[in-house]
């Protein structure tokens, strides 16, 4: 029989890449997804199947992670062999605006979703996404041992996901794990993330459509890799006999103006001609240095990132000024064709 996942946050960066691989691993592929009064499903175009395809193994069901209720009536439908709970309100800076609700969709929900588990009785695997911003001020490398030192609403609802989902697992045995992915990124990576941001804001300035970028902190330290490689990681997380948490991560060190840098510099720009400061994209509190130690991950999954910095600022450039190119000439597209 066909293994099944139920994925929350499916329709964001990971969940898109998540359905692809397990689709592709033969899995039938269930998806929690959001209403909205608009399409919220563009990043899953290139896998959607009508609901009158024969045979189909990717079905979407309507759900929200604070609404408990769900949860467990979709838990015991699918009955699913794993569960990927990568849905959250994921934007650091956004949870200084909206801190409580934060405290909401990216904490309390995971613990809501492992009691849906554990009522709904199901046997199944669980998969939290947990971040490397639970690290916060804790000077790099960090790996599984480092200490926790949040920095934002947003870190502190992880933290509480982490230490529920490893509390499920010491308490009732469930086979729960977390990964503590650093920051991965790609062409469906969200417009408000700071690489994509400055991709996208790239192919503009090309263009002649736009002048100004206009940025916050630039000396940030970030270790940045390529989402698709890390869903493979989430996944082997969830076939090793042992759960276990992770530290997904490439232990490489860039800043944020060396990321700017390398974009403009893909394009034959200069980008110290385009890029201003506006402290509104400041945070209050800010994390200054990730750079993650991998190496449990390596030894026990066998997992290793291939795609470093300076070859994904390419891959995303080249992604968005197709894409530019693509809209400008009225051509219907999906985002990483
Ligand atoms: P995105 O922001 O791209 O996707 C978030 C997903 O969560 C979307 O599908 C969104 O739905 C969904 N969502 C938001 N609120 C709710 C809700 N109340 N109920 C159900 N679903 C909801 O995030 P990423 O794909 O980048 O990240 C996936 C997960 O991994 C997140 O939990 C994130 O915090 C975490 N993470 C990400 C890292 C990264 O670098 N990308 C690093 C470490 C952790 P909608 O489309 O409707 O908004
Ligand atoms: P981060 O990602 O906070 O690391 O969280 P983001 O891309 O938002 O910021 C990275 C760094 O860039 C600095 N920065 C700016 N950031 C944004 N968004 N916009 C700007 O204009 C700007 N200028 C400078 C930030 O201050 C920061 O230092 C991401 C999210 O995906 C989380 O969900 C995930 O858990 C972590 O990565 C690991």
């Amino acid at each position: 029989m066909a293994k099944s996942a139920l994925i929350t946050g499916i329709t964001g960066q990971d969940g898109s890449y998540l359905a692809e691989l397990l689709l592709d691993k033969g899995y039938e592929v269930h998806g929690m997804v959001r209403r909205s009064s608009s399409f919220n499903t563009e990043r899953l175009d290139g896998v959607y199947q009508d609901p009158h395809t024969p045979n189909r193994r990717l079905h979407l069901h309507h759900g929200d992670l604070n609404d408990g209720v769900t949860l467990v009536n979709l838990l015991r439908e699918i009955n699913p062999d794993e569960v990927y709970n990568l849905g959250a309100q994921s934007h650091v800076r956004v949870s200084f605006d909206q801190p409580v609700f934060t405290g909401d969709v990216t904490g309390v929900a995971a613990m809501r979703l492992l009691e849906a588990v554990r009522v709904a009785r199901v046997r199944t695997k669980v998969y939290q996404a947990s971040s490397s911003e639970m690290f916060g001020a804790t000077p790099p490398p960090q790996d599984e041992r480092t200490p926790f030192h949040p920095r934002s609403p947003y870190g502190v609802a992880k933290l509480y996901a982490y230490w529920a989902t490893r509390n499920y697992r010491e308490a009732y045995d469930l086979f729960a794990v977390n990964g503590i992915l650093f920051n991965h990124e790609s062409p469906r990576r969200g417009e408000t993330f700071v690489t994509r941001k400055v991709t996208r804001a790239v192919a503009r300035i090309r263009a002649g459509l736009q002048d100004t970028l206009w940025m916050g902190n630039l000396d940030a330290v970030r270790d940045w890799g390529y989402a698709p490689e890390y869903v493979e990681g989430m996944w082997r997380m969830l076939q090793h006999p042992v759960p276990q948490d992770y530290v997904l991560a490439t232990n490489t060190s860039y800043t944020v103006r060396d990321f700017v840098r390398m974009a403009f510099e893909h394009v034959g720009l200069d980008w110290q001609e385009h890029v201003e400061y506006d402290p509104r994209y400041e945070r209050p509190s800010e994390v200054d240095a990730l750079v993650g130690d991998y190496s449990r991950a390596r030894e026990d999954l066998g997992w290793e990132p291939k795609v470093l910095t300076p070859e994904l600022v390419q891959i995303m450039v080249d992604a968005d000024v197709r894409l530019l190119e693509d809209e400008l000439a009225g051509r219907l597209v999906r985002i990483d064709r």
